[in-house]
């Protein structure tokens, strides 16, 4: 038996270190790694229980190629030589017929390797000349709003949290999404700090707060002005900072004028007293720390909503404190040589000799049946579900099934999307290859070495795509570097956070502090100003900071209001991972429920337990009722993205969720959605 190290991949702020018990080449058991000064020890329930998925007897084995029509998931095993032959054939023909840009890749968060995720995919991409895709899906509306503010997404540690006083958990459900944080929001809380969560939500994590605001979904712009409407007023905001270290105060102070409490109130469902007090309290408490995660910026502002959360610290000075600030990401201080990694240059070398388009991934529907010039005629799917996590499910799905798209789909189960493959290929999970991680929720850099062998055929997404181009002909150098040699190349970007570290050392330590701050010391990234906008300083921009109600919003557009009362919130569910774990019967039943206020259920004689359909103009959901306090009147909870195929109805919550952007960042706006929802007959 030995004891063997490695990381977490899943796509969690978290980014937990493992050990994992070996036996016979058998992983047996996989703990947190207690010397992680975030893991602490444990990980997470979905992940305690990851051999279950690791050695699932659904793991994908070998290469297949589809027998039955498209998404009815019959396959025949074929070798991998006829594979790669076939896929280069096909892409080949594509690029001659159409051009390159006719090829999209499609690839999220399935794992948070550089390698296996933005590594030897990019390079073969690059050179085949294929379109760029536009990694919106997540987080990009937020980034947007985080940049406009601080030029930097740099954020508190989680570490400081213990130090904090008072925390708003702004958007963000800790318990169920970033759990590794709690414990220093408890180690807080014995000391006497207060926990405030902003959720239209009941989550788990609101459910354990000192006080929960049910916000009314997509208001959030209009909260944080009426907080800076109060600090300013009030004369409670650090006038130092300010005249140091911002810009755009006088035009701030001017803006926030016309949001005092009663209206947002109004705007938010927050009382006007409760305004008031949780602005003077965040003025006042010291040091005050904000986590607002993504859940924000799934809505119509989502951008200028996390631009301005983002200034409240600036504007009251808490970035000068341990424990003070705000974290929304970490992940832009893992300063690595990403153009090295994924080399666009190569595109000047490809059949299209320039730099291809860019197809917004939030917008797959669209790309897959309207777009011309060329239209999208083969697409390789790796790391990601689009059938299961792309909005506007019906027209995805419209997409996936068109004869004359050529499919494939890299995967270590036979999800949804692979299910309309033409060509399905065996991938390796994060024990099984060779990886170097980035966390967003936390400052340590891991590395990890395969724990256990590839079942089967599998092959990790690197092996796969230097494979490929290989089979190509793509002769560059780049296409025979080993895993050792990119992340060499990755390190090697000169940034002083990365500062002594080398692949040696991450080899003998297994994962590094960035060099963000001294040895031991916290770090305090505009405690100084230090902003990374142009000005040097925190751009308030107060011009962008007008509210107006998303359209599918109660306040939104009255006629559709009128035909779907209901917001709809798909938010995460606290035991799987988006539509990872899709396969379990657990996640499954779990999934499967529809929260509804008992004042919205009564008139339609929904009773917990009935089953009801949830629906809009873009399609409908089959789901159970839950009829509670979970949610406010007026709002309806569905977990995000189970598996189709595991539902009667074939879809998710995706179905109503619509392709409308973010103001900024070009972001889904899955929690800006109206619906209306019905008993059905049993
Ligand atoms: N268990 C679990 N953990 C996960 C994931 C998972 O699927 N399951 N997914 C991972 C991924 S990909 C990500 S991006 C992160 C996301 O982590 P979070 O951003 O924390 O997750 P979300 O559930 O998207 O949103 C957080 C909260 O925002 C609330 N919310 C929705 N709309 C609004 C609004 O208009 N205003 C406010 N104030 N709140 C709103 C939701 O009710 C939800 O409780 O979590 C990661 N961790
Ligand atoms: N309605 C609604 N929709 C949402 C969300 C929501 O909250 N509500 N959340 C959105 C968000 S925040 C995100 S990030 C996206 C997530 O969307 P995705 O990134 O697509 O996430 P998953 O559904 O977890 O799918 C990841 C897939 O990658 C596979 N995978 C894992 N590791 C590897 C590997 O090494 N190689 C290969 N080839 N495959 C691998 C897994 O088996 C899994 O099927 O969903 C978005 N969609
Ligand atoms: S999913 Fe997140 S909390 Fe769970 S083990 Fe992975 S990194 Fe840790
Ligand atoms: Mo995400």
């Amino acid at each position: 038996m030995e004891i063997v190290h490695s990381v977490c991949a899943l796509d969690c702020p978290d980014c937990c270190s493992m050990l994992v018990q070996v036996e016979n080449g058998r992983a047996t058991r996989l703990r947190g790694d207690p010397d992680h000064p975030v893991t602490r020890g444990f990980l997470c329930g979905k992940v305690a229980q990851y051999l279950e998925r690791e050695y699932s007897p659904d793991r994908l084995l070998y290469p297949q190629k589809r027998v039955g029509a498209k998404g009815e998931g019959r396959f025949t095993r074929i070798s991998w030589d006829e594979a790669l032959a076939t896929i280069a054939t096909q892409l080949t023909n594509v690029s001659r017929q159409y051009g390159p840009e006719a090829i999209l890749p499609y690839s999220y968060g399935g794992t948070l390797g550089m390698l296996n995720g933005a590594g030897m995919d990019r390079r073969f991409f690059h050179r085949l000349g294929a379109s760029r895709l536009d990694r919106t899906i997540c987080a990009t509306a937020g980034a947007a709003g985080l940049t406009a503010a601080n030029g930097l997404r740099y954020a508190t540690e989680p570490e400081q949290f213990r130090q904090s006083k008072l925390i708003i958990a702004w958007s963000a459900n800790i318990h169920g999404a970033n759990v590794h944080l709690w414990p220093f929001i408890v180690e807080a809380r014995r000391n006497g700090a207060k926990l405030v969560v902003i959720d239209p939500i009941r989550t788990r994590t609101a459910a354990l707060a000192d006080r929960h605001f049910a916000i009314n979904p997509g208001s959030d712009l209009a909260l944080a002005l009426g907080l800076m409407h109060v600090i300013i007023g009030e004369k409670l905001y650090d006038a130092d900072y300010v005249d140091r270290y911002t810009n755009g105060f006088d035009a701030l102070h001017k803006r926030v004028a016309s949001y005092p409490p009663e209206r947002v109130a109004a705007l938010t469902g927050i009382a006007a007293p409760d305004i008031v007090q949780l602005a003077r309290e965040y003025a006042t408490t010291h040091p005050a720390a904000i986590r607002v995660n993504y859940g924000v910026q799934r809505s119509e502002q989502g951008g200028a909503a996390t631009r301005a959360i983002a200034a409240l610290p600036a504007l009251v000075g808490s970035w000068r404190e341990p424990g003070g600030g705000l974290q929304l990401s970490t992940s832009q201080a893992f300063q690595f040589n990403r153009a090295g990694l994924e080399m666009p240059e190569l595109q000047n070398r490809s059949a299209l000799g320039r730099e291809a388009r860019i197809v917004n991934m939030s917008l797959l529907g669209k790309a897959l049946t309207e777009m011309a010039d060329p239209p999208v005629k083969a697409m390789v799917v790796y790391n990601s579900n689009p059938a299961a996590v792309a909005p506007d499910q019906n027209v995805v799905l419209r997409g996936l099934r068109r004869e004359d798209l050529f499919t494939v789909v890299l995967e270590q189960l036979q999800t949804d999307t692979a299910d309309y493959a033409d060509i399905l290929l065996p991938a390796t999970t994060f024990l099984e290859h060779t990886d170097i991680y980035f966390a967003y929720g936390h400052y340590y850099m891991p590395l990890a070495r395969p724990v256990v062998a590839p079942p089967g055929e599998a092959r990790s997404n690197v092996d796969t795509f230097r494979a490929l181009a290989i089979r190509m002909g793509f002769d560059d150098a780049c296409f025979r570097d080993t895993e050792d040699d990119m992340i060499r190349t990755l390190l090697s970007s000169g940034h002083p956070f990365l500062d002594g570290i080398t692949l040696d050392r991450l080899e003998r330590e297994h994962f590094v502090r960035l060099n963000v701050a001294p040895e031991g010391e916290p770090f305090l990234p505009f405690a100084q100003g230090g902003f990374g906008t142009p000005s040097g300083k925190c751009e308030f921009g107060a011009e962008t900071l007008e509210y107006t109600p998303p359209v599918e919003s109660r306040f939104g557009d009255a006629a559709l209001r009128g035909k779907y009362p209901l917001e709809l919130i798909s938010s995460k569910h606290d035991d799987s991972m988006n539509s990872t774990f899709g396969n379990r019967a657990g996640v499954d039943e779990e999934t499967s429920v529809l929260h509804l206020h008992p004042a919205d259920a009564g008139p339609r004689e929904i009773r917990t337990g009935d089953r009801v359909r949830v629906f809009n103009d873009r399609g409908s959901l089959l789901l159970k009722a839950q009829v509670n306090g979970v949610v406010q009147p007026g709002v309806a909870r569905a977990p995000s993205t189970r598996w189709l195929k595991r539902a009667s109805d074939g879809r998710n919550a995706n179905a109503l969720t619509s392709d409308r952007l973010t103001d900024m960042g070009g972001g889904p706006t899955f929690y800006s959605c109206l619906v209306q929802v019905e008993r059905c007959g049993d």
